[in-house]
């Protein structure tokens, strides 16, 4: 008789979810018990490092990714980077193995006193299954409501005697629809006010990114004769960086983002929450006079922003429907802007003298992955992104998701056959919140490159402290952490490089090597401001 664990895992593979993220507990091994040879455990040493390798993995597959925790403790560890999938919208079916039905009641050790609370409000949907044998259905349902916009986690919490249970008949498979068209009347209203413009400018967001609509949205560009801006903080790039329309991303603050749209109209933002800011710098939303549309599949998205008119709707089918729609203008296209001049080289390396390196060996398919809060103006400008799903950070300014993720993605390129070369770039801060990470990719042999510019100190905490006139703050300085003998212990190769020609070298060795390769490079210890 087929018993609910043999029933969950054939649900499982109808999904396509036979990788399985996670770090084992008691209360995990009934579900984990004889795992079946056509499913793959990826063995994270630490739940936040599960979390984030699986959101990883989930973009760069585009595919909704499986993790497994331990019980409340567990799911504690991993919150952090559920925050983050849940701004990065990335569907994630996060299940945690909860302790035996019989003794809930008293509470025993390893129990989750309150499983459907605890993620929250960071998953679409949290259920401890009312009886064991809804466990199957139970997963059909989490997957669709991770996969339906906005995506996003969701959590199960799974008794631990469920396992073994009479399986019931198995549940209908059924898909859902993940993207959905925009309403045609909302739609030529926007269309009125575009074809109205006398200088309309372009903000683009991650869910352009997401929805795969790059040529769209050059197609938009182009037709409207309008430069382009990314959003603020994305957490992924949104259009190609060498593109004569392309500006550059929006100031994270309220002020001066409105000052970079100066003259414009219209601001027609797409797949973007208007807008991410930081640091509070007060002014108005927008330019004096502009009006701002707002194309998002996130109704709460559309809800609390504080300026503009919304349509709901996939970004990358009503980029399509707009460029089908608006007529074409006879303004002049936007000249390109310049190319910054390039750094000069000193010893140590600025932290824009070691991202012209890193630009100037760059392979031309590479994928980013971004978690260097300081430096991040210094690689934009040095490093453009050309190609779509090639750069991802977190949304959430959570840290310790980088490096994970960067490993999560190099195994999606390697099970997609894609093959793409991955390199993070991740502070020498940033590095130490899920470090554990190295272990696993160096188990999995992936030839992940991880850049670590080393400036021995929290940086845009010391520039953020400086806006905000706020002295004397302890814990901002890092001296005495050896990141070599830390990526060796986790069988990483390493080696600190000084100079751009040593990254070169690191960079084409770390890429074509059977193990991940963590390369700290020394820095300027100057503050960038934050803006
Ligand atoms: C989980 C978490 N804890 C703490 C912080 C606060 N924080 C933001 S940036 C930062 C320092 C990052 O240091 P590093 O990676 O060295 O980058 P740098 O600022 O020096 O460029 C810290 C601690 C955070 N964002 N997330």
């Amino acid at each position: 008789m087929a018993t609910v664990r043999d029933a969950t895992y054939d649900v499982l593979r109808t999904l396509g979810l036979t990788t399985v993220f996670g770090n084992p507990g008691s209360t995990e091994e009934p579900f984990l018990q004889d795992f079946p040879a056509d499913f793959h455990y990826v063995h994270a040493l630490h739940e936040a490092t599960a979390v984030a390798m699986a959101d990883g993995y989930a973009q760069a597959a585009g595919v909704p990714a499986h993790v497994n925790l331990h019980t409340a403790p567990g799911t504690g560890n991993g919150m952090g980077n559920l925050v983050t999938a849940w701004h990065n919208k990335t569907p994630l079916i996060v299940t945690a193995g909860q302790q035996t039905r019989e003794m809930l009641l008293l509470e025993p050790r390893l129990a989750n006193r309150r499983p459907t609370e605890l993620p929250q409000p960071y998953v679409k949907w949290a259920y401890e299954p009312a009886r064991a044998q809804d466990i199957p259905a139970a997963m059909l349902r989490a997957y669709a409501t991770a996969v339906q916009p906005p995506a996003g986690p969701v959590f199960l919490s799974l008794p631990m005697d469920d396992w073994a249970q009479p399986a019931d008949p198995p549940p209908a498979p059924r898909t859902v629809a993940t993207r959905f068209a925009p309403d045609p009347q909302r739609l030529a209203e926007f269309v009125t006010v575009l074809a109205g413009s006398r200088n309309p400018a372009l903000v683009y967001g991650p869910g352009v990114d997401r929805s795969a609509s790059w040529s769209a949205a050059v197609a938009l560009a182009e037709r409207l004769a309008a430069p382009v801006w990314s959003a603020p903080a994305t957490e992924r790039a949104v259009f190609p960086e060498d593109h004569p329309h392309f500006r550059g991303v929006l100031p994270y603050a309220i002020g001066p983002l409105a000052e970079a749209l100066r003259g414009h109209d219209t601001v027609l933002v797409v797949g973007a929450p208007v807008f991410r800011y930081y640091p509070y710098v007060p002014g108005g939303h927008l330019p004096d006079g502009a009006r701002l549309l707002h194309v998002t599949d996130d109704p709460d998205e559309a809800a609390r922003a504080p300026v503009g008119d919304s349509l709901l709707s996939d970004p990358g089918l009503a980029l399509d429907a707009l460029v089908e729609r608006v007529p074409p203008s006879d303004r002049p296209a936007p000249a390109r802007r310049d190319t910054p001049p390039p750094p000069e080289v000193g010893t140590p390396l600025s932290a824009d003298a070691l991202f012209a390196a890193l630009a100037a060996h760059w392979p031309t398919d590479a994928v980013l992955v971004q978690e260097s809060p300081s430096n991040l103006s210094a690689l934009r400008r040095q490093l453009r992104i050309t190609r779509p799903a090639s750069y991802f950070t977190m949304a959430s300014g959570g840290l310790g998701y980088g490096l994970p993720a960067a490993i999560g993605v190099a195994l999606a390129e390697r099970d997609t056959g894609r093959g793409r070369p991955v390199v993070a770039v991740v502070g020498d801060g940033s590095f130490h919140y899920s470090v554990q990470a190295l272990w696993t990719a160096a188990r999995l042999a992936l030839p992940v490159v991880v850049v670590v510019p080393v400036n021995q100190q929290y940086a845009i905490l010391k520039a953020f402290a400086e806006l905000k006139h706020t002295p004397g703050v302890p814990g901002l300085d890092l001296p005495g952490l050896d990141i070599v003998a830390i990526a060796a212990g986790y069988g990483c190769a390493t080696e600190v490089v000084e100079t751009p020609d040593q990254l070169g070298a690191a960079l084409t060795a770390g890429l074509g090597a059977d193990r991940p390769t963590v390369v700290p490079v020394p820095i300027s210890t100057d503050v960038p401001s934050i803006l």
